[in-house]
């Protein structure tokens, strides 16, 4: 059976793969077999990683550029599949938060968001969907979240372009299922990365409430994405096409219950 998670040889591509979350799925993949691509923005940030991932046994190279711009996504994309192989497995990743009241919120920062958080993986699957297209064969995960399915206060942009996400997943595997190209999702839930420090320091009203909010009553550690990654990757989901897989310790699972319980 293990066969049909097994990567070997399977070129991956994961965006803002420098650290977090999308380190901690590269590297999953990278155990798996896969030959990693990390796609950062950060010349410093990407130096480091790259050392990071070497520590960990897994050889990956780096690629510069910034998601939410075509020019520079074709550009890339090309040089990848020429200087290291067939993009078989892309893991659009990359995305950004930003924590204002709606009432709050400037309209260019609304923007800036959507660009990142749903412009950037379309331009992505867009660029390397072509290829895929053209061989039969590609695996697309786009990194969803809570905000997919929920509202939360400060997140109006975040929420808009992660449920749009979902949407843009389910369309891209309507058209691309009958080319052999999966398109899914993975829908992380609270997980304990740079992004969430602000909100999970030890005594943060928002540090308890996630931690009751979680049937599993825990911040998800980022190698529990590993084997949803891996599967969405792999032979084992070839039927599988414009899921989002929640990986959240059950909170969407739930109403919640009383904070005193
Ligand atoms: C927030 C968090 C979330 C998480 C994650 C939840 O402020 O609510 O940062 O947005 O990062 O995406 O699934
Ligand atoms: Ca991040």
């Amino acid at each position: 059976m293990t066969h049909l998670f097994d990567l070997t040889g399977k070129v991956a591509l994961v965006t803002g793969a420098t650290h977090g979350l999308g380190m901690a799925m590269a590297k999953a993949l990278g155990k798996a077999g896969a030959t990693l691509v990390v796609n950062g923005n950060t010349p410093a940030k990407m130096d480091t990683a790259l050392q990071q991932y070497a520590a960990d046994g897994i050889e990956a190279k780096g690629y510069l550029f910034d998601v939410t711009n075509e020019e520079l996504a074709i550009e890339n994309i090309a040089r990848i599949e020429q200087e290291v192989g067939p993009i078989a497995i892309l893991v659009n990743n990359a995305g950004m938060i930003q924590r204002t009241p709606a009432l709050e919120m400037a309209v260019a920062d609304f923007r800036k968001v959507l660009d990142v958080d749903l412009t950037g993986p379309f331009i992505m699957s867009k660029t390397v969907g072509k290829y895929m297209v053209e061989r039969r064969a590609g695996k697309i995960i786009n990194i969803c979240s809570m905000m997919s399915e929920l509202g939360r206060d400060t997140v109006s942009a975040y929420a808009a372009a992660k449920g749009g996400l979902k949407m843009l997943t389910k369309n891209l595997a309507t058209e691309w299922a009958r080319y052999n190209v999966q398109v899914n999702g993975i829908g992380p839930g609270y997980f304990a990365t740079d992004q969430t420090a602000p909100i999970r320091v030890d005594g943060h009203p928002f540090n308890d409430f996630i931690i009751h909010r979680t049937p599993a009553g825990r911040w998800g550690d980022p190698e529990d994405l590993g084997g949803a990654t891996i599967f969405l990757a792999s032979k084992a989901s070839d039927f599988v096409n414009g899921q989002i897989l929640y990986v959240d310790g059950g909170i969407l699972a739930t109403i919640g219950k009383p904070s005193n319980e």
